[in-house]
C-alpha cells in the first residue's frame, strides 16, 4: 500500500461553500443525492473522494458528466476543465445495512432493534458521498434525512429546520437539518432511529439558551443522568478556565452500541459508544462511570479545540487530540483529587505510549508518513501530546498560557491549522515556545539520567542531568529537547523543603547549581511529571523512603513508590534493591493514609500489572519471569501487612451508595485490601468476598468482590458467575464485565477464550463485545504469548480484517511488542505473524505488520 507524506501537502483546488445532502433510507439500501457549491482556489482540477460508492449520476452546472469529463480511480473520482464556479449535483447508491466497518454510515443493531449512525472522522464521509474529504475544506452542511415511521428519530448536525410527512409514502416521514458553523466533512454526522432522550438546558456566559438532549434506547434512558450532568460541568469549566462558550442553539449526544472507538465529537451531535455515556451505581464501575464524565468532556471541550479550529491535514492530529485530552485531564482533575488523576493519567502513558516509543511502531506525536491514517489514533498522538501540551502549560505558567490560547482562539477560530501555528499563538509571550516543535518531530521516550554533588565548604549543591534518546530507524539522530524537570530539595533532619525550582534541560548535558544548600538535601526530580521521560538517578534506597515519608504531594509520593518497585523488579538503573525498603516504608505509609485519603492508599498498593512492568523491557522479555516476579512482590506486600488486613477491611465498610470522592475511594481500597488479604491467606477473606457480592450496593463493589473471587479460583466462584449473569443478562454492557473477568482471569487458557468466543451472546460485529474478550485476554501475557495464544490472538485479527479493519488494526498494536520477546519465544511469535501477514489485506493490517 501506498504512503501519503506530509510533504507533499497541497491545498485543494476547489472549496466547498455549501452543501447539501439528501440522504433516503431504505430496507436493504440508500441513496445519498447531494449539491456542492464550489470555488476554484488554484489551478488544477477537482478531486473527490468515495468508497464503497455506486455512482448513479453527476451534473456539473447542469451538465450530465460521461467519463470524458471525469475518471474514477482507487477511491478518487477527478473531474477535468471545471471552471471558476461549479455546481455539483451528485446521486449514489449505498449499503449501509452491510457496513460491518462502522465507517460512513452504517445499521448498528439486529432483527428489529436496528438503527442507522455515522462515523466519518477520519474518511468515513467518502462511504457516504464523493466529496473532497479532507479536514482543511470547510463548508456550511444542510441535511435532509428520509426514512421509514419505524425510526422516529431523525438527526443531523446543527438546527432542526422542518420535519414532515412524505407525499404519497404514508409509512414515511423526513427532517431537515441545517449548520450554520463551516466545518469539515469529518465533523458530519446522522442518526436515524427509535431512542427516548432526556432533556436539560444550559446558559452560556454569553446569554444563549442551548437545549441539551441525550439519546439512548429506552431502556437505558435512566442511565444518562451522569452523562448529563458531566456535559453541564464541562461547559461551565471551558468557559471558566478558557473562556470558551458554546456557540449553537442545541447539543445532541446519541448512544449507540456498535461504534469502533469511544466517542465522537461531531459538530452538535456527539455520538457515543454506550461504554462511553451511559452509567449508573447498578450497572457501571465507579472507575468507568469516572471515564464516562472524561470523555463527554473530552468530545465537549472539541467543540473549540478540534471544530471551530480544525486540522489542516491528517499529520496534525494531535493538535486537535493532544491539547484536548490535556483539557480533558485537567477538567478531570478538577473533579478528584489532582494527585489520583495525575497518577492514573501517567501510570497510563508509561503503560502503553512509552512501550509504544520503544517497540517498532514508535512514530513522532506528528507522524510524517502513514499508509493508513487510522492507525494514528495512538497513545502517542493522544497522550504524549497532551503531555506537551503540559509541559508548555507549565513552562508558561497559568497566566501567559491563558494569553497563548486566548490568542490561539481569536487568531485561528474557523481556520484549519497546523502545530507550528498552534506553537505561534503559544509563543505570544514567550518564544523559546516555539522550541518544543521537536517535540512533536521525533519518536522515542528520553532517558534523563542525573547525578549530585555537595561541596559543604562552597554550601553548594550540584545537579548533572543529561539526556539520550534511542535512534529509531527511519528516523533523522535525534536531538536534545527542551526537557522541564521540576526540582525540590528537601533537608534531611527536618524533612522540609528548602529549594524549589524548574530546571530546564535542552542541551546533551547539563549542570544545574544550588547556592546556600547548608547540608547535603535529598532531591526529588520531575515532580508531578513535569516531562514524559524515563528517569535514573543515582538514589539510594533510603533516599526513596525518605521521599515517601516527606513528599509533598500524592503524585510524587506515588512515583516514588514506582521508582523502589522498578528497582525490585526491572533493576532500574542497573541496580537490584532488596525488597525491605519499600514493604517496611508501605507498612508505614498505609494505615495513616488509609484513613485519609484512601483512592490514594489504593493508588500506593497498586503495584504494577505485569504486562505495565514489561513495557519497560527493550529486549529479552521474558512474559513468565515478569509474572513471577511481579506476583512474587505483590504477595510479600500482602504477607507484610498481613495482620492489618482485616482492621482496614473493617474500617471500610459498605454504606449505601454515594457518588463522593471520598465514597469513591473507600470502594476502591476495599477492593484492594480484599484481594490482598486473599493473597496473604486471611482467615475468613473468602467469605469477606461472598458477602461484599451479595450485598452490594453498587457495580464497583459486587464486580470488585466477583473479580477477586474469580482470580482467586475461590470455591463457588462458578456460582457467583452464574449469578452475575443471571442478574444482568439484558445489560449488554453488564455482559462485557462477564465476559471480561473471564478472558483477563489468572487462570485463563486458550480454549477458554475460544469457548467465550462461541458463546451464544458473543458477537462479531460488536467492538465492545469483541474488546471484553480478546483485549481483555491480552492483559495475560503469560498465556498471549505460547502458541495456542498466539494462534488464537492472530486468528481473530484475521477473522476481522475484512470485516473490520479498524478494530482488526487496533487489537493487532498489541503484539507489536513480538520483537522484545525473549527466544523462543520471539521466533515462535514471528513466524505467527509471517503467517498472518499472508491471510490477510487491509492496509490497516498491512501496515501495522511492516516491521515483522
Ligand atoms: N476524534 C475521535 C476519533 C474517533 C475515531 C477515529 C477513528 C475511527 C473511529 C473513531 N471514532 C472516533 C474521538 C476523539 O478523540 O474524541
Ligand atoms: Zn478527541
Amino acid at each position: 500500500p501506498s504512503k501519503i507524506n506530509l510533504k507533499d501537502y497541497t491545498k485543494p483546488s476547489f472549496d466547498v461553500d455549501t452543501v447539501h445532502l439528501d440522504i433516503k433510507l431504505f430496507e436493504d439500501y440508500a441513496q445519498v443525492d447531494s449539491t456542492l457549491e464550489m470555488v476554484r482556489q488554484t489551478a488544477g482540477d477537482i478531486v473527490l473522494f468515495g468508497e464503497s460508492l455506486e455512482l448513479l449520476t453527476i451534473t456539473m452546472n447542469g451538465k450530465v458528466l460521461t467519463t470524458e469529463d471525469y475518471q474514477q480511480e482507487a477511491g478518487k473520482l477527478t473531474i477535468y476543465n471545471v471552471p471558476e464556479r461549479a455546481t455539483l449535483d451528485i446521486q449514489v447508491r449505498i449499503c449501509p445495512q452491510t457496513n460491518t466497518a462502522l465507517e460512513g454510515l452504517y445499521m448498528a443493531g439486529s432483527g428489529d432493534d436496528t438503527m442507522f449512525v455515522t462515523q466519518c472522522e477520519p474518511e468515513g464521509f467518502r462511504k457516504i458521498t464523493f466529496y473532497p474529504d479532507r479536514p482543511d475544506v470547510l463548508a456550511i452542511f444542510t441535511t435532509r434525512l428520509e426514512a421509514d415511521k419505524r425510526y422516529p428519530t431523525l438527526l443531523a448536525n446543527g438546527n432542526l429546520v422542518e420535519a414532515g410527512e412524505v407525499a404519497d409514502a404514508p409509512d414515511r416521514h423526513y427532517a431537515i437539518w441545517h449548520d450554520p458553523t463551516n466545518k469539515p466533512s469529518y465533523l458530519f454526522a446522522c442518526v436515524v432511529a427509535d431512542l427516548d432522550v432526556l432533556t436539560d438546558s444550559y446558559t452560556t456566559s454569553e446569554g444563549r439558551e442551548v437545549l441539551l438532549e441525550l439519546y439512548a434506547k429506552s431502556a437505558d434512558i435512566d442511565k444518562c443522568d451522569v452523562g448529563m450532568q458531566a456535559l453541564k460541568d464541562a461547559m461551565k469549566w471551558d468557559e471558566v478556565n478558557y473562556g470558551r462558550a458554546y456557540d449553537l442553539d442545541r447539543y445532541m449526544i446519541v448512544a449507540v452500541s456498535q461504534f469502533n472507538m469511544g466517542a465522537m465529537e461531531n459538530k452538535g451531535l456527539n455520538i457515543f459508544n454506550t461504554a462511553c455515556v451511559l452509567s449508573s451505581p447498578e450497572t457501571t464501575t465507579d472507575a468507568r462511570s469516572f471515564s464516562v464524565k472524561a470523555i463527554i468532556a473530552h468530545e465537549y471541550f472539541h467543540n473549540w479545540t478540534g471544530n471551530r479550529i480544525t486540522c489542516r491535514d491528517w499529520f496534525q492530529l494531535c493538535l486537535k487530540e493532544g491539547f484536548t485530552v490535556y483539557r480533558d485531564q485537567s477538567f478531570s482533575a478538577d473533579q478528584q483529587s489532582s494527585a489520583v488523576q495525575r497518577i492514573d493519567d501517567v501510570a497510563t502513558l508509561r503503560a502503553h505510549q512509552f512501550s509504544e516509543d520503544a517497540g517498532p511502531l514508535a512514530h513522532p506525536v506528528r507522524p510524517e508518513s502513514f499508509v493508513e491514517i487510522n492507525n494514528f489514533y495512538t497513545t502517542t498522538v493522544y497522550e504524549k501530546g497532551a503531555e506537551i501540551v503540559r509541559m508548555i502549560a507549565n513552562t508558561l505558567g497559568p497566566d501567559d498560557f491563558r494569553k497563548g490560547t486566548d490568542e490561539y482562539f481569536r487568531r485561528y477560530d474557523g481556520q484549519a491549522v497546523t502545530v507550528e501555528d498552534f506553537l505561534s499563538a503559544l509563543s505570544i509571550t514567550d518564544d523559546k515556545i516555539e522550541n518544543f516543535i521537536d517535540w512533536y518531530r521525533q519518536p522515542g521516550t528520553p532517558v534523563v539520567s542525573g547525578s549530585q554533588t555537595y561541596d559543604s565548604t562552597a554550601q553548594t549543591l550540584t545537579i548533572t542531568l543529561n539526556q539520550q534518546t534511542r535512534h529509531v530507524k527511519g528516523f533523522d539522530a535525534p536531538k536534545p529537547l527542551p526537557i522541564p524537570v521540576a526540582t525540590a530539595l528537601f533537608d534531611k533532619d527536618s524533612g522540609a523543603i528548602v529549594a524549589e525550582r524548574m530546571l530546564l534541560l535542552d542541551e546533551a548535558t547539563q549542570t544545574f547549581v544550588f547556592e546556600n544548600v547548608a547540608s547535603e538535601p535529598v532531591v526529588s526530580l520531575l515532580r508531578d511529571f513535569s516531562a514524559p521521560v524515563q528517569l535514573n538517578y543515582d538514589y539510594q534506597d533510603a533516599d526513596l523512603a525518605f521521599l515517601l515519608k516527606h513528599e509533598t504531594n500524592g503524585f510524587n509520593r506515588w512515583q516514588v513508590t514506582q521508582m523502589l518497585v522498578n528497582r525490585i523488579l526491572l533493576q532500574g538503573q542497573g541496580v537490584k534493591s532488596s525488597p525491605d525498603v519499600y514493604l517496611e516504608a508501605l507498612a508505614q505509609t498505609l494505615p495513616v493514609l488509609s484513613a485519609d485519603d484512601a483512592m490514594l492508599a489504593a493508588r500506593l498498593l497498586d503495584i504494577p500489572s505485569a504486562q505495565e512492568l514489561a513495557s519497560a523491557i527493550s529486549k529479552d522479555y521474558d512474559p513468565v519471569l515478569v509474572k513471577e516476579q511481579r506476583d512474587g512482590l505483590y504477595k510479600q506486600v500482602a504477607d507484610k501487612l498481613k495482620d492489618q488486613w482485616a482492621e482496614l477491611y473493617n474500617n471500610l465498610p459498605m454504606q449505601s451508595y454515594e457518588d463522593s470522592a471520598e465514597a469513591r475511594g473507600i470502594r476502591a481500597l476495599r477492593n484492594v485490601v480484599l484481594d490482598m488479604a486473599l493473597t496473604a491467606n486471611v482467615d475468613d477473606a473468602a467469605d469477606w468476598a461472598k458477602q461484599q457480592y451479595d450485598n452490594a450496593s453498587c457495580m464497583t463493589e459486587r464486580f470488585g468482590a466477583l473479580k477477586t473471587m474469580v482470580n482467586h479460583q475461590l470455591a463457588g466462584a462458578d456460582k457467583y458467575l452464574a449469578d452475575f449473569y443471571e442478574r444482568f443478562q439484558a445489560n449488554d454492557l453488564v455482559i462485557d464485565l462477564w465476559f471480561s473477568v473471564q478472558a483477563a482471569a489468572d487462570d485463563v487458557t486458550p480454549d477458554m477464550v475460544k469457548s467465550l468466543l462461541t458463546h451464544t451472546d458473543f458477537d462479531w460485529n460488536t467492538p465492545n463485545r469483541v474488546r471484553s474478550v480478546v483485549s481483555a485476554f491480552s492483559s495475560q501475557p503469560t498465556v498471549l504469548w505460547t502458541a495456542e495464544g498466539l494462534e488464537m490472538y492472530t486468528g481473530v485479527i484475521q477473522k476481522l480484517d475484512d470485516a473490520n479493519p479498524v478494530l482488526a488494526s487496533r487489537l493487532l498494536q498489541v503484539l507489536a511488542r513480538w520483537n522484545t520477546l525473549a527466544e523462543p519465544r520471539r521466533q515462535m511469535a514471528h513466524e505467527q505473524l509471517v503467517d498472518l501477514q499472508k491471510n490477510v489485506s487491509s492496509k490497516h493490517v498491512l501496515e501495522s505488520l511492516e516491521s515483522v
